[in-house]
């Protein structure tokens, strides 16, 4: 199947961080597959790539090429190439390539396009798909996520002269910290947090640590425990976007398509951002579909993985749905 050649072909880039030369490599890619497909393709101010089928529609599809450092194979990237193929055989409709999706949605928040409606397909990157034994899956809504810096302080010292008693040092108290940001979040139903850097000076093993910085991730479904998550973890976010709900038209046309594929209808809540989450805040009819992830919903590893059947499937599904809307 031609999604899956294409995937292995942007795979084997390797990483595509954001406006790396990388991710400017798969949006060339991209953008010959557009034209193959005869689509008419321009770049914004933001180097976010759109391919416009001749035939015209106001219907958009598309997600991100850009991928964490060591990610999968089809985070992102399956939304783009099934995007031009849905794009293709519903015969009108627009396909969007964001840029940085990973580094917090860059391309598409200086977006400035008012699609009629938006339909991103993308990997679940968790095992709810899986659990419940179906193939696809439709978006309710996509938690909010807040992103900042927690420190902790300490007295600099000698790691050799002063003693145990009576020191401050401000790695244990770090550590300390990252136990309670992760009771905070798991005292919250269905909250998550995560402190994915640390940065420690001065950095010598042999000083005690002045000052440690940590790099917070904080997500939570609602509005009322996402606010109470930021509270309680004391943070300050330098990046934060509120939960937001998908479209009713475009979920009801995604019951319909997978009806009239007699296949089961699952909902649920998306953990993971998206750039359908930037367009749906912006009051746009913005709906996701997702494919079963597999491997136990591992995501952001090389070890993501979705079937070739199901991702078959979730295409039709898409062009059926971009066709219905
Ligand atoms: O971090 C996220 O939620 C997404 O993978 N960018
Ligand atoms: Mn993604
Ligand atoms: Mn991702």
């Amino acid at each position: 199947m031609r999604v899956l050649e294409r995937l292995d072909e942007l795979y084997a880039i390797g990483d595509r961080i954001g406006y790396s030369p990388e991710e400017d490599e798969a949006h060339r890619i991209a953008r010959g597959w557009m034209e193959d497909a005869g689509l008419q393709v321009s770049v914004d101010d933001a180097g976010n790539l759109i391919g416009r089928h001749r035939s015209g529609g106001e219907v958009w599809t598309g997600s991100h090429l850009d991928t964490v450092p060591n990610g999968g194979r089809y985070d992102g990237a399956l939304g783009v190439v099934a995007g031009i193929e849905a794009v293709a055989a519903a015969g009108r409709g627009v396909v969007v390539v964001f840029r940085d999706e990973e580094r917090g949605c860059r391309g598409s928040r200086a977006f400035t396009e008012q699609p009629g409606a938006y339909l991103e397909l993308h990997i679940e990157q968790g095992p709810r798909l899986a659990d419940a034994g179906v193939p696809l899956g439709i978006v309710t809504g996509i938690a909010g996520v807040a992103r900042g810096d927690l420190a902790t302080e300490g007295r600099v010292g000698h790691a050799g002269t002063v003693p145990m008693q009576g020191r401050s040092d401000a790695l244990v108290a770090a550590a300390e910290l990252i136990l309670r940001i992760r009771d905070t979040a798991a005292a919250i139903e269905g909250a998550v947090a995560t402190v994915g850097r640390v940065t420690v000076e001065p950095g010598f093993a042999n000083v005690i640590p002045s000052r440690v910085i940590l790099g917070v991730d904080a997500r939570a479904p609602d509005a009322d425990r996402f606010a109470r998550l930021i509270e309680e973890l004391g943070l300050e976010p330098g990046y934060r976007l509120e939960p937001v709900g998908m479209s009713a038209r475009v979920c009801s046309v995604l019951r319909a398509e997978l009806g009239r594929r007699d296949l089961p209808v699952v909902e649920l809540p998306s953990g993971a951002g998206h750039d359908a989450g930037i367009l749906a805040a912006r009051g746009i009819h913005a709906g996701m579909l997702f494919v079963r992830s597999l491997n136990g919903g591992v995501s952001h590893s090389p070890d993501e993985l979705s079937s070739d059947e199901d991702i078959g499937l979730a295409v039709e599904v898409l062009a059926g749905a971009l066709s219905a809307l």
